[in-house]
């Protein structure tokens, strides 16, 4: 990749700025092995059908293969490590006086690295939780029955993820919404920007006159709308960013 150059602009707004949200996507992990969702040709998307695997109904239908696919996807972040693109928000963090990570991914790899304030969109890969009333379960018996069931309920146990057509956790929406519009620099990062309510959060910033930085090697919807763009994948933008 040519060496990017970071408009001077941009690096003064960072650098004055007090309020920072960082939104991010599946891009960010790429460069740690894990697939994202829309690559026409890597993505899970390209390969998996959502409506068969990302869905309530999906479940319902066949807990079996949900259950197996998303322990798949969990044993692949689970070996997966942070890359340059994590760890340069951890040193962001600790150079501007607040910093807000609003993360879309699911595999955990910010907390990895270190960063201490996220918020998860889409939940977590590495939680589990009860179908039938979303509490959190940390311990069940291998009886060898897919899914496992709840010792205390026996009810199917489920990823602690966020379906098409779920809402988002309670109250992490509403947190993302308010940092959003109250920060001086927002940063889309790795992300398609097509899955609503994430996708929506920029438009928080850009009402209220905050600045906005897309880092993404490909267009966006909201790439004419941004103040910058940074093209290039966030493993080599983010260090050259912060360094
Ligand atoms: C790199 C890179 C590198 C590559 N460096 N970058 C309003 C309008 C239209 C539709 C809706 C709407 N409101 C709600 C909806 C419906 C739906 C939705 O948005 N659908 C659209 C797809 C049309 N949303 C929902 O259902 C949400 N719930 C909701 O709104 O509840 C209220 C409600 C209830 C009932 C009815 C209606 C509303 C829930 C959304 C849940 C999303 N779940 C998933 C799966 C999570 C579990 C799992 O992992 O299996 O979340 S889908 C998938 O997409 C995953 C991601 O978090 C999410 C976003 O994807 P992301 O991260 O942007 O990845 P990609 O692959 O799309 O993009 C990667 C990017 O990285 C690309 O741009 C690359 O260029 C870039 N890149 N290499 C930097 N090295």
């Amino acid at each position: 990749m040519e060496e990017l150059t970071i408009p001077t602009e941009l690096s003064e707004k960072l650098r004055a700025a007090k309020k920072v949200v960082a939104l991010t996507g599946a891009g960010v992990s790429a460069e740690s092995g894990l697939a994202t969702f829309r690559d026409a040709q890597t993505g899970l998307w390209a390969k998996y059908r959502p409506e068969e695997l990302a869905t309530p109904q999906a479940f319902i239908a066949n807990p079996e293969l949900v259950w197996n696919w998303y322990a798949w996807r969990r044993e692949l972040a689970g070996k997966a490590e942070p890359n340059p693109g994590h760890h340069a928000l951890v040193a962001m963090a600790a150079k501007v006086p607040e910093l807000l990570l609003v993360t879309q991914n699911i595999d955990g790899l910010h907390q990895t690295a270190g960063s201490e304030k996220v918020i998860e969109l889409h939940g977590n890969i590495h939680r589990t939780k009860r179908f039938d009333d979303n509490q959190i379960v940390t311990e069940w018996a291998e009886t060898g029955e897919v899914p496992p069931r709840c010792p205390a309920t026996n009810s199917l146990l489920r990823p602690d993820v966020v379906w098409f057509g779920e809402n988002l956790p309670p109250g992490a929406l509403a947190q993302a919404a308010i940092a959003a519009a109250e920060c001086d620099v927002f940063f889309s990062i790795g992300t398609s920007s097509v899955v609503f309510p994430a996708a929506s959060l920029i438009g928080e910033t850009l009402r209220n006159g905050g600045l906005t930085v897309e880092i993404n090697p490909g267009e966006t919807p909201h790439s004419s709308a941004v103040s910058f763009v940074l093209r290039g994948p966030s493993g080599s933008v983010l260090p050259a960013l912060v360094k």
